[in-house]
This record gives structure tokens, sequence and C-alpha cells, in this order.
């Protein structure tokens, strides 16, 4: 008899955009991933990873069983309730000893695509009493929280791509990332349809990155600084702005402090010191900003190119401060930017947040002093938290869905960190990095095994909309969901759960259904009514409007320049950002066929199979290297050999890799890690330890041939 296929609906949850999908199953296999075209966010879109998302499931690496470490170092499978009850015994001795805070919880990215992921986690931590909680977060975009902190945030809500005329995007290239920066979704789903469909209506696209980026050739204005000069570009940008008074008088006048500190700060930015200072002609600075400002709406929203840079917190300031003096944020009575469907609905009002500096307040660490900010404490510190002597040196680190050994900035610290550890436990249904130095490696069930709905991803969609999915493949039978190993690790330590405000019975806990179920009680839509509808539910505008100042926040004000924000800029304009030692800057850029380092050994999918290092093909003559040939990289803090590749997309003088490829073990060809070349101290910003990742000093060598094959 031929095998029966079956069709089923569900999403990709590989990143953010959540693309509805459609798979045939056979034998409970998926033999086959298509883009839904009637999907109503997505569109039929799905990129070369999605479309392999069953090799999660079915590939050679998938680990079914969990696993233990051995006496020689290899792993050995584990029942998966052995491997939880050795943990929590292995905590508690640590406990025991050193106190709660030797425990350490890492949140990668993978976590937050399984709704029921991330506050079951948090669930189980709150009840170890540790404050030693990490993420990526604090390797990624951070600097957007420090904003907040330091500028306060408008409680109206922000302008739409959807009715905007204008917008500029900043170190980030969605067509390619599905991410447009600052968790504004309308960019994310099927990314280049919908910007052109955005520049059909007449939208004006300014696009800032030293590469010409798939995204920059849908712009109408393409400007390519320098690598790490962006805080100067865009006070450059204020500059242009406030001379030429074309900013927004009135939201200046409600809701800013202190405009004319901004304005004395940016004077001498004048587009000719943009141009010395980033390569950028003066007359494209006065033009970029007079389009941006000219348009009527629409914002400036930024991603990990300047996120990652050498003035990470004070660049994501001035793009901030940008869209403030362009009053780009919504007003009393209009429609409410509310996309709150299956989460609770927070009332927009017209008023101001102000800033709190709560990271001068949060748990101190012994690192450098580093304090938590939003609970959370810096990744950027967690290898010293490891390695560090002291009393609450951390010992036993959880990781989440993530994969630091190949993510975190410095590698071998990184790797000497991990490897020191009294107990490490990787939640990873394949061998990462992360899970190859684990003691314990908990085989969860991946995506298409389990049931989920698009809670945490509503800020992201375009308009109010939420999916649920089943099930569409069964588990293996060793697998275990990652919520459910937090409930069971949380009970085998003694520690209650709890969940949509009840305590949790681990001996009878609720399905998965329940649980999201539960999750969604807050919501604007009946659950049942999302369950019900396969592709999904477009739950239409919710009415709500931005509302009056309440009584006490119409006295708050942002703070467009505090003074530490202008110590940090008169620092960038006279910053060096190349030597003649390392005359090249390093910047990060992402493929299609990765997310972080899930793809990167997917067999068949990365072209080429691994990550070169790209130059414009005049930089690598100028070297005497030829295309494809072997070179060195070299920083202040490492080298690495790949293989060059001549990209005529790069700004001269810049190199592009993209991070999270590599291996620990030497026989797995799985390219270079591009750790390797960051995370020293220089660059690493105050307030949240956020190491310099992109505009990294770099030199480029060819490698002699005997050298090679050594
Ligand atoms: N040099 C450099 N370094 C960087 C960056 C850069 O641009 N350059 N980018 C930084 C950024 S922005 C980030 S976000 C980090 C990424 O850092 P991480 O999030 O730590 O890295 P990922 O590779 O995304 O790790 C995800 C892991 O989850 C696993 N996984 C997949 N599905 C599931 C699941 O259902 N359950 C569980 N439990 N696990 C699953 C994958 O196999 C993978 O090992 O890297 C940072 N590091
Ligand atoms: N396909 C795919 N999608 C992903 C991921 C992935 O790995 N693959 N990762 C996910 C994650 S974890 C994240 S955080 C998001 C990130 O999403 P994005 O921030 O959009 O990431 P990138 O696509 O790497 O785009 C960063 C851009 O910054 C530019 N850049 C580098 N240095 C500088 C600089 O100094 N200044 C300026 N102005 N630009 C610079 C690079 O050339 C690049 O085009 O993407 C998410 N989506
Ligand atoms: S963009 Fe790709 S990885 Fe992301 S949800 Fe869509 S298909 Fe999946
Ligand atoms: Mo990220």
């Amino acid at each position: 008899m031929p095998p029966v296929t079956s069709r089923r609906t569900s999403f990709c949850r590989l990143c953010a955009s959540s693309c509805g999908v459609l798979l045939d199953v056979e034998d409970g296999r998926i033999t086959r991933v298509l883009g839904d075209a009637q999907h109503p966010i997505s569109g039929g879109y799905t990129c070369p990873k999605g479309r392999r998302g069953g090799d999660l499931a079915h590939g050679p690496d998938r680990l079914t069983t969990s696993m233990r470490r051995t006496g020689t170092g290899t792993h050995e499978p584990v029942p998966v309730a052995r491997a939880t009850a050795d943990i929590a015994d292995r905590l508690r001795t640590i406990v025991d000893r050193h106190g709660p805070d030797a425990v350490a919880l890492f949140m990668g990215t993978q976590q937050n695509f399984a709704a029921l992921t991330p506050p079951m986690a948090r669930a189980w931590f709150r009840g170890t009493g540790s404050h030693k909680l990490f993420s990526t977060m604090t390797i990624d975009q951070s600097a957007k929280w420090v904003v907040a902190e330091r500028m306060g945030t408008y409680l109206g809500g922000r302008q739409r791509l959807e009715d905007a005329d204008v917008w500029l995007l900043a170190g980030t290239n969605p067509v390619v990332s599905a991410n447009g920066g600052d968790g504004d979704g309308a960019v994310v789903q099927n990314p280049s349809v919908t910007l052109r469909a955005a520049r059909e209506r007449g939208l004006r696209l300014i696009v800032v990155d030293p590469r010409h980026t798939e995204t920059a050739a849908l712009a109408d204005v393409h400007l390519a600084p320098r690598p790490g000069t962006d805080a100067v570009l865009f006070a450059g940008l204020l500059h242009v702005v406030l001379t030429e008074q074309l900013h927004d008088t009135d939201f200046c006048r409600r809701y800013t402090a202190d405009l004319p500190g901004l304005v004395d700060a940016v004077a001498d930015v004048t587009p000719t010191v943009v141009h010395r200072i980033c390569g950028v002609p003066a007359d494209r600075v006065r033009a970029a900003a007079q389009v941006f400002a000219g348009g009527s709406r629409g914002m400036a929203t930024s991603g990990t190119g300047l996120c990652m840079g050498p003035h990470s917190n004070l660049a994501e300031h001035l793009v901030a401060a940008l869209n403030v003096v362009c009053g780009r944020y919504l007003r009393e009575g209009e429609r409410a930017d509310d996309r709150a469907v299956l989460t609770r609905h927070a009332p927009a009002r017209a008023e101001v947040a102000p800033p709190a500096r709560a990271y001068e307040h949060g748990f101190r660490s012994r690192i450098g002093g580093v304090r938590a900010m939003r609970g959370e404490l810096p990744s950027g510190i967690l290898t010293d938290e490891i390695l560090e002597p002291g009393p609450d040196r951390v010992r036993a680190l959880i990781v989440s869905g993530g994969n630091p050994a190949a993510a975190l900035p410095d590698r071998a610290k990184a790797l000497r960190a991990l490897r020191s550890l009294d107990l490490l436990v990787c939640i990873d249904p394949r061998m990462s990095d992360t899970a190859r130095l684990a003691h314990y490696v908990i085989a969860p069930t991946t995506m298409y095994e389990r049931a989920d709905h698009t809670a945490i991803m509503e800020p992201f969609f375009p308009r109010p909309f939420a999916q649920f999915t089943p099930a569409v493949l069964p588990a293996p039978p060793g697998v275990v969901d990652d919520w459910r190993f937090f409930l069971d690790l949380a009970a085998a330590s003694g520690q209650p759960v709890k969940f949509a405000g009840r305590i949790l019975d681990p001996d009878a806990p609720p399905t998965s259904e329940q649980m999201l179920a539960m999750m969604a009680e807050r919501g604007r839509v009946p659950f049942a009514d999302v369950v019900t509808a396969p592709r999904g539910h477009l739950a239409g505008a919710s009415g709500a409007v931005v509302g009056p100042a309440t009584e006490d926040g119409a006295g708050h004000r942002l703070m467009l320049l505090p003074a530490d924000v202008r110590a940090e800029l008169v620092a960038a304009l006279t910053d060096r950002v190349v030597t003649e030692q390392f005359p090249l800057l390093l910047t990060v850029r992402r493929i299609r066929e990765a997310v972080n380092s899930t793809g990167t050994r997917v067999p068949g999918l990365v072209p080429g199979g691994t990550n070169p290092a790209s130059l414009h093909p005049d930089d690598l003559t100028a070297l005497g290297i030829t295309d494809g040939q072997v070179v060195t990289v070299r920083s202040a803090a490492g080298r690495l050999r790949a293989t060059a590749r001549a990209d005529r997309t790069l700004a001269r003088g810049t190199v592009s890799m993209t991070h999270c490829f590599g291996s620990v073990d030497p026989r797995d060809d799985a390219g270079v890690n591009v750790n390797a070349l960051t995370g020293t101290g220089a660059g690493v910003q105050a307030i949240n330890a956020m190491p310099t990742m992109t505009a990294v000093p770099v030199a480029v060598g060819a490698v002699a041939p005997e050298e090679e094959l050594s």
C-alpha cells in the first residue's frame, strides 16, 4: 500500500515571523513544508530554513533521548525522569553549599518560540531564589532597554508601517532576518513583499547599512556609514532636522524636558563632520534627514548593526531621539496600536513614563558592579560570573533553547567557563556545542511535535492576529516538552510552580492545550475561536484609542540628552575606529539559511556549507587575496581561518561574517565561530555590559600554503 500523505496546517516556529505553513505528513514524518498561500499574515512566504523545518524533527542529529556525560567525556542515554531527579539533587547540593545565587539560567532564542517555555522556565527560576538570570537579549538589543531607562517611554504607542509615508531602517536587514528592529512587527512577515507594497503606496524607505543589503536594494535612500559610527550619523541627522526646524515643535513642547540641550549637543555635528567620521557625503546626510523629517508618519528602527556596535547605547538613544523630535508617536484620540488578541490589552495613554534608571537599583553583581535590568544580569558578564572567584560564583547553569558556547563573545573564554561548571544542563534537540559540554542534555519536543499558539508573537504581527496549532507529529517516546521539564524539575526540587494565577499540581499537570488556554484567559478573543481557525484568527481592530494623560502622568517628560549620554557623544566624536594593526572592520550579517546556530548543520542547507569572510573585491585585490582563498582573520581578541569571498555589496574596509557557526569538535565541518574575534574589554558598554560584536577592528591576511596544510 502506498504511504498515506496528509496535509496539515501549522506555523513555523524558528523565528518571530511565525509563517503559516502546510505540512505533508507521511508515516509520522514531514515530507514537505509549503508556505500557506492563504495565511492572512505571511501570505505563503517561507524561507529556506523554514522549508527544511522537518529536519529539526527527523534530521540525523536529532536527539530522541536525554543524555548524561560519562567520566570519559562522552554522552550516554539516560531516561529524562532519572536525569531530572539527578539534576535536582545536584542543584540542591550546590545551593546548600553556596547559596541560590550559584545557580543561573540562560534563556536562548529558541526558548521564545514556544509559548509555554518562557513563563515556565521563569517560574522554575523564581523558585530557586537566585538572581543569576541571563538571556540573549543582553548580547543582542538591550541598548533598547537602556534607552527606555535613560530617556523614558512615551505610552501612547509608536507609529506603524501600515500608514507611514517614510521609514528608516538602520543596521537591520529584514529581507533576510525578518526582523526590522524594535519589535516593530510590520516588516517582519513576508518582508520583501511587505516593503515593496509599502513603497508602491508611496512610502519612502531609508536604509543605513555599510552593506548594500537585500533591504537596501529596495530603498529610496541608502547611507553606508563606516561601521560603528552610527551614533555620529544620527547626531548629524538630528543636527539637520533641528537646525532646519523640521521637528515637531508641539510634540517636543508637550513631552520632552530638554530639547535645547540636544540642540546644543548636536550643533557642531554638521554634515561635514559626519562625512569625515562616517564617510557618508554631507549632501546625502542632509537629504536623508530631509526625507525622514519631511514624511508625515513613520519611524526610524534599528537592529543588531547598531545594537552591537562600539557606542550601541548612544546610537540607540539618538535613533529614539530622532523619532521623538519628529513626533512619530500616536496622539490622544488616535486609533491605538492594539495588537493584543490572546494576551491582555494594555491601554495606551498620551503621557510619558519618565526615565527610571532602574539599573541603578537592581541586584548588583560582583563583576564590575554591574546591575540587573528587568530582572536580568547582562550576558556580557556571564563568563566572569562563572570564572571569577567569589562566594556567589555561578556553579550551575541551565540553558534553555540557547547555545551560549557559540553565541557568547570571546569564544575561548566562554568554552573555558562552560567547561568549568559543576553542573551544566542544556535543553536542546541536538548536540549543540553547549550540549556537548553539558553534564545533562535534555531532549525536548521540536516545534511540530508540540501544541502552541502565537501569544508571545502578537507584538510582531502587523494586525491583531492569533493562531493555534496542535502537535502535528507524534513525539518520540523519550522526549519531553520544554515547559514540562521545568515543571518536573521544580517538583523534584520541592518548589511550587505558579502559572496563570494557580499553583500547578505536578502529579496531575494540565495538558499543553490546557496550559495554552490558561495563558490566553485574559485575551480579548475566546481561545476557542482561535483553536477552531486552522489558519489563525484575524481579530479586527479592537476599537481602542489613545487615552488622555492621567493626572500623575501629565507632568512627566522624556529626557532627550541626559549628562551621561552627552558624555558618550563627546567620546564617539573623538573615537578612532581603525588602527594600522587592524585596518578593517568586521561586521555582523545574518543569512536566510540559519537562525543563529539552528540550521548551520542541516545537510545541504547553507550554500557552500559554511560561513565565509566576505570582503569587497577591491579590498581582496589590495590584499593580494583571491576569491575562495583561505585567509586568517585576526583581531585583538583572537584569530580564525575562513574562506575569503568577494562581495560587491560591502563598503570598502569592511569584512562581513555570519555568527554561530563552528563546532567544538574539530572533526565537524561546520564553519568557523566568529566569536573567536570578539569580546575583548574594549568598547564594552557601561550599564548593560554589551560587548562590541560589530565594527570589530580586524586584519585579514593570506594563509601561506605550508601553513594551510598544518
Ligand atoms: N559574533 C556574534 N555573536 C553573536 C551574534 C552576532 O551577530 N555576532 N548574535 C547574537 C544574537 S542576536 C543572539 S540572539 C545570540 C544567539 O544565541 P542563542 O540563542 O544562545 O543561540 P541559538 O543558536 O539561537 O541557540 C538556539 C538553540 O536552541 C535549540 N533549539 C531549537 N529548537 C528548540 C526547542 O524547541 N527547544 C529547545 N530547548 N531548544 C531548541 C537549537 O538547537 C540551538 O542549539 O547570538 C549572539 N551572538
Ligand atoms: N535568517 C535569519 N533570521 C534571523 C536570525 C538569523 O540568524 N537568521 N537571527 C534572529 C535574531 S536572534 C536577531 S537578533 C535578528 C537580527 O536581525 P537584524 O538586526 O536585521 O540582523 P541582520 O540581518 O544581521 O542585519 C544587521 C545588519 O546590520 C549591518 N551592520 C553591521 N554593522 C553595522 C554598523 O556598524 N552600522 C550599521 N548601520 N549597520 C551595520 C549588517 O550589514 C546587516 O545588514 O534576526 C533574527 N532573524
Ligand atoms: S521566516 Fe523562515 S524560519 Fe522564520 S517563521 Fe518563516 S519560514 Fe520559519
Ligand atoms: Mo538575537
